[in-house]
């Protein structure tokens, strides 16, 4: 095992609580590992190189604890923190575990539980700015209905609006710096989830009243449960200014939520994205939001942490050397992409009507004859991915 795979802080490698911290408790079996406690993750994570930790609330203060025990817990949190330098970049709020929030947080149809759910979000964001997060990080997950009239979609969505309008004010109103990110997910816990994918909430946070606050938090196998190419996601979220976090994971296609360790799953979206993002400008965190799988003990656990970021590394390395081929570049050209960037009339309306060859004369079985040469730029891609290019 080479070790220039081995991470370190530099590579902004964060791990939420809930992933090393996960039971292996699923719908249909209980826990196989022993609860773990929050600070040895701190400890066994910032010993794997990582920069961070995230949490929800209720994963490092158990819910209802009284203030005195939630006090204690914050304290024993920060030292170990300190103690390791590992930052808190990111978190977020618990609004799906406990039965309360059975029909969702800010869409419950119960008017009592969404002012709660608010609440509860405003006593975490509190905690996350005390711990130096920059980013809050919002998944809807019971934000959603089983059937049609359960739910008025429109109206929930005002109800949606209100909520993050309302926590944006908070957070302007606190002088906090912090930035949502919203989360999409198209179903898994509820049988459809409002704001499902990565456009729908881009869409909807034009809407909010301050949308330069507000981005996404994209998931890796949350899109691919949706069947979508989550790289064109994350590029679209590039595009936008939005990509203010990102969740890593991996999925094998459309199915439950898998959560698989970083590289499992679909390698190849995997490889594509990370060649995205380190050709891009995003520079928040490498999130890991998996589960390590419930047949492993607690070896398992550690073992796949340290692999989510070794194979994002790997990657990076196989992307970088992509990049960095001639015959990658030739291909590339080949392929037409450097025509791509190039505006297509930028002479204006007037030229286009003007330009005989944009239409009268232009030879169209001719340029339906050129070869567009993909596959020989795919092939260079597939074998820089396998290590033999
Ligand atoms: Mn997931």
């Amino acid at each position: 095992m080479s070790n220039r795979f081995t991470p370190t802080p530099a590579d902004r490698f964060t791990f939420g609580l809930w992933t090393v911290g996960w039971r292996g408790n699923d719908p249909f079996g209980d826990a196989t590992r022993p609860a773990l406690d929050p600070v040895e993750s701190v400890e066994r994570l910032a010993e794997l190189g990582a920069h961070g930790v995230t949490f929800h609330d209720d994963d490092l203060i158990p819910f209802g604890a009284p203030d005195s025990e939630r006090a204690a817990i914050v304290t024993r949190f920060k030292a170990a923190l300190d103690r390791t330098g590992l930052k808190v970049p990111m978190a977020t709020t618990n609004l799906f575990t406990h039965p309360v929030f059975k029909d969702g947080g800010f869409t419950s149809n119960d008017r009592d539980v969404r002012r709660f759910a608010l609440r509860k979000v405003i006593r975490n964001i509190d905690l996350a700015v005390e711990l130096g997060a920059e980013t809050y990080v919002a998944w809807g997950g019971r934000e959603g209905a089983e059937s049609g009239a359960a739910k008025d979609v429109r109206v929930a969505l005002d109800r949606m609006k209100e909520a993050f309008d309302l926590l944006g004010e908070y957070v302007v109103d606190q002088g906090y710096d912090l930035r949502f990110a919203i989360e999409p997910k198209p179903n898994e816990p509820r049988g459809d989830i409002l704001l499902p994918t990565v456009g729908h909430a881009l869409a909807f946070i034009e809407r909010l009243e301050r949308p330069e606050m507000y981005g996404v938090n994209p998931e890796v196998g949350h899109e691919q449960m949706a069947g979508l190419n989550f790289a064109h996601g994350i590029a679209q979220a590039l595009w936008a200014g939005k990509l203010f976090h990102i969740d890593l994971n991996g999925q094998s296609g459309i199915k439950y939520d898998q959560d698989l360790r970083f590289g499992a799953g679909d390698l190849r979206q995997a490889f594509w994205l990370v060649d995205l993002l380190e050709s891009s400008d995003y520079a928040g965190p490498l999130h890991f939001d998996f589960k390590p799988v419930r047949t492993d003990g607690i070896d398992g656990v550690w073992e796949s942490a340290k692999n989510c970021m070794r194979n994002y590394l790997i990657l990076k390395e196989r992307a970088l050397a992509f990049r960095a081929d001639p015959a990658v570049k030739e291909a590339l050209a080949a392929s037409r992409l450097d025509e791509l960037a190039q505006p297509t009339a930028a002479d204006g309306v007037k030229a286009l009507l003007a330009d005989r060859t944009a239409y009268e004369d232009f030879d169209v079985d001719g340029a339906a004859q050129r070869s567009m040469a993909f596959e020989a730029l795919d092939q260079l891609a597939m074998e820089h991915l396998l290590g033999v290019g």
